[in-house]
């Protein structure tokens, strides 16, 4: 089957998590990918956090399926001189370096649109060009203390909080993706490339979209009715860390089920949706609840809801989270067991799915990844094991037109 990207070729300058994110995803779909690495090193994260000697590790594996791998070093002149030839052929080029390191190797943004006009160039930096903020380097937990997460994360007796999500990382990834596929059908009507940039504090900020919301409303009348802090508590002039609570307007929170003493994950996520509220009563066997002025509407359960939510656990206690869910959803009640790694891991439906998928490397044996979340009817990505450090050099070189004596010279001065 032909791939929707099949010929289009990316060079992937790509580091860490962000940029590899996305170049990952664009190589499911079809698009050439070649990641350009260090000489001898490559991604640092081949080396990180391994969990088997001498083998690439998960963190660079999960990230990097689907790719060629060309050493070169891009500060030598004969790797320049390489990296040009592959520009000019190359219809996207992606980096997440720090700051200013792309111009510093003498590939501008002018240079490289002189170099191949046509040429999409995608950049993941920390903070947008122009920011006063603009000169830091940036990881996952920065940005999502930068764009809002963190002050809106956690509860109000706590620190600003972390979530375990790559809200920095690989979300501004899947942003940059989207740029890039703009600016390819871009290109088709006006035969020019761009550059597209992205942040990874706009990235975050743009999935906190709400809570700006929530500032403007609590600016205008100063208080936010779904929040833990109404009506009893005190709000500030900033939005607050509100726990578990919905952020849509549905209340909703984290309820224990059977067997919560000794398992830290058996809880479900426990919805009110306002419509939903006589199924509910009639799920947890409440049917006075109905029609009571004090329960009736959405208004009047508000200043009780940690009431009822202490009810619902009641119910909850003698029912797994399974068990819960498996009654909930015949009342049509929002919700879902919160679910461990290895619950994921070993879950049928996503691995039928290929949500989860088990790839064959070289030197690991098999290892379980996540497979594309997009779901297409006529492709079904597949996912291929990430390459080992340099292990497509000679393909690629030949492919630029490189004679095998040109090859082993450019060894010889361990420009590749
Ligand atoms: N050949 C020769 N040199 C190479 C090379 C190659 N193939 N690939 C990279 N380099 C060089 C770069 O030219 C640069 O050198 P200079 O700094 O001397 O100009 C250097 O390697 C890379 O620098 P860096 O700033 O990207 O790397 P770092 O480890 O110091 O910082 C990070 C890492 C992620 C903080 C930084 O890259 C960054 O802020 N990136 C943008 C934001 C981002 O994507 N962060 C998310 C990372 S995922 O958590």
């Amino acid at each position: 089957m032909t791939k929707p990207l099949e010929g289009i070729k990316i060079i992937d300058f790509t580091h860490v998590q962000a940029g590899p994110a996305c170049t990952q995803l664009l190589a499911w779909f079809g698009a050439d990918v070649i990641k350009v690495e260090r000489p001898g090193s490559g991604d640092v994260t081949r080396n990180q956090l391994r969990d088997i000697p001498d083998a690439d590790a998960l963190y660079f594996t999960m990230l990097n399926s689907n790719k060629k791998s060309l050493t070169l070093d891009t500060k030598k002149p004969e790797g320049k001189e390489v990296l040009e030839k592959l520009i000019r052929e190359s219809d996207v080029l992606v980096e997440n370096f720090g700051p200013g390191a792309l111009d510093r190797m003498g590939f501008s943004w002018e240079r490289l649109n002189e170099l191949n006009p046509k040429m999409i160039v995608a950049s993941v930096k920390g903070f947008s060009d122009g920011h006063h903020y603009d000169d830091l380097k940036v990881y996952e937990n920065v940005a999502q203390c930068a764009g809002g997460a963190a002050s809106t994360t956690g509860f109000w007796d706590g620190p600003p909080t972390i979530s375990a999500a790559a809200l920095g990382d690989s979300n501004t990834g899947m942003h940059l993706a989207i740029g890039i596929l703009t600016a390819l059908l871009g290109r088709d009507k006006t035969g020019k490339g761009q550059k597209v940039a992205v942040s990874m504090q706009d990235s975050v900020l743009n999935l906190c979209r709400v809570k700006l919301r929530d500032q403007q409303r609590l600016e205008r009348v100063g208080y936010l009715e779904e929040y833990p802090q109404y009506p009893h508590g005190e709000f500030g002039d900033v939005v607050p860390r509100g726990g578990n609570a919905g952020g849509g307007g549905q209340p909703g929170w984290v309820l224990k089920c059977k067997g919560w003493e000794t398992d830290s994950n058996a809880y479900i996520y426990f919805t009110i949706q306002g419509h939903a509220w006589e199924p509910i009563c009639h799920a947890i066997g409440k049917i006075e609840w109905i029609d009571d002025p004090a329960y009736k509407t959405a208004e009047a359960r508000q200043p009780h809801i940690f009431e009822i939510f202490n009810t619902i656990e009641v119910w909850l206690a003698d029912k797994t989270k399974f068990e819960a869910v498996d009654i909930l959803r015949k009342f049509d009640i929002p919700c879902a067991p919160v679910l461990t790694m290895k619950e994921l891991a070993n879950d049928p439906s996503l691995r039928a799915s290929g949500t989860i998928v088990e790839v064959p490397h070289k030197k690991r044996g098999s290892y379980l990844t996540v497979g594309s979340p997009i779901k297409f009817s006529d492709m079904k990505p597949e996912v291929t094991a990430s390459p080992l450090l340099g292990e497509h050099t000679d393909e690629v070189l030949t492919g630029l037109g490189y004679s095998q004596q040109e090859i082993f010279n450019l060894r010889e001065v361990k420009a590749v």
